[in-house]
């Protein structure tokens, strides 16, 4: 009986290339389940880009990738889904590339203040060797970054008063990302940083326990930030990526057809993404002006004040072991610009 296995496998194995070369597409793609985690709501743009990904792998796929998107955090934090994709307990997630810096710490070196002028040149750096690079760096890690999604430029608000210079930031207890350089940079323009994860943000605004927050518009509309914060300031003073991970030990398991349609439908969903999320920001203000929100942008000179003021935290970042990644995104961004 053994014999007899044994010859069937032999000739299975004989024609398997066969098959494979007729069909190769049907052979090498299996029925996969893909748990999706994000941190924003399912009306939000992460959600719909969630959306429009799952579509994609499922069409690339012929129905086979069947990925389900799990939001609002109910899947965990961002730090708590890299954990579980590390662990091979979920297969993938989109989250910011602050909280990815207790696993590649040169991922904070996006989070220095007025870094990029306009999403342009964020996309040229991201999408280019720079960028390239930081994804590569997670591989060690057990994390596999795919490609990169706008979350977008940064605003504040808070609950308190209105910002139009840098003194208003004053004694604001202000929540940050989880992130060393942003803790930095909000102490630097005499706020109160409270590091806290996104998914405890709307209850802490809610109850006090933090006067005001910053993130783009979008998110401030997508997850009602304007139901508790009244005084929203147009700063602009970080471009916030976010980035799509695979687990490694899951990504591992898959035959390089299957790796192809992950790569191609990541790629298609940061086109989607992209555009999506410049158009909904477009509206954003208009609407969160709707809500009652009171808003003010910041005059050239206040910004300039800004800057000044927060560049030692460019030297900080360099003498804590950033001083190489950072001349090389310096680099990067002034190529962009030519
Ligand atoms: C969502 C977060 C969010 C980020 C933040 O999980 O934490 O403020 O901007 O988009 O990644």
């Amino acid at each position: 009986f053994r014999k007899l296995l044994l010859a069937t496998g032999i000739a299975a194995a004989l024609l398997a290339p066969v098959v494979a070369a007729t069909s190769a597409s049907a052979q090498e793609v299996k029925t996969r389940i893909i748990r999706f985690g994000y941190g924003l709501s399912e009306s939000s743009n992460q959600g719909r880009a969630v959306k429009y990904f799952a579509e994609e792998l499922s069409k690339r796929s012929g129905g086979k990738f069947k990925m389900k998107g799990f939001g609002d955090a109910s899947l965990g934090n961002d730090i708590q889904m890299q954990n579980a994709l590390i662990g091979g307990a979920q297969e993938m997630m989109v989250g910011s590339t602050a909280t990815l810096v207790g696993i590649v710490k040169d991922f904070g070196v996006y989070d220095l203040p007025f870094l990029f002028n306009n999403e342009k040149e964020a996309d040229a750096v991201l999408d280019g060797p720079f960028g390239e690079k930081l994804l590569k760096a997670l591989n060690d890690k057990g994390l596999v970054g795919l490609v990169y999604w706008e979350n977008g430029f940064r605003n504040l608000t808070n609950s308190k008063r209105p910002i139009t210079k840098l003194e208003d930031m004053g004694g604001i207890k202000l929540r940050v990302m989880q992130n060393p350089v942003y803790i930095d940079m909000f102490n630097r323009f005499g706020a109160n940083a409270v590091p806290l994860a996104f998914s405890e943000l709307f209850t802490a605004l809610e109850t006090g326990t933090v006067d005001g927050q910053e993130n783009p518009v979008t998110t401030i509309q997508s997850s009602k930030f304007y139901e508790v914060q009244k005084y929203l300031t147009i700063s602009r003073h970080v471009y916030s990526p976010w980035i799509v991970l695979a687990s490694k030990r899951w990504y591992d398991g898959l035959s390089a057809d299957e790796k192809k349609i992950v790569h191609e439908a990541a790629a298609a969903s940061r086109e989607f993404e992209r555009k999506d999320s410049r158009e909904a920001s477009a509206q954003s203000v208009a609407y969160l002006k709707e809500k009652g929100m009171q808003i003010n942008e910041l005059s050239p000179a206040e910004l300039d004040r800004m800057r000044e003021m927060v560049k030692p935290a460019f030297d900080k970042y360099a003498a804590d072991g950033g001083a190489e990644i950072l001349k090389e995104i310096q680099a990067a961004i002034a190529a962009a610009r030519k």
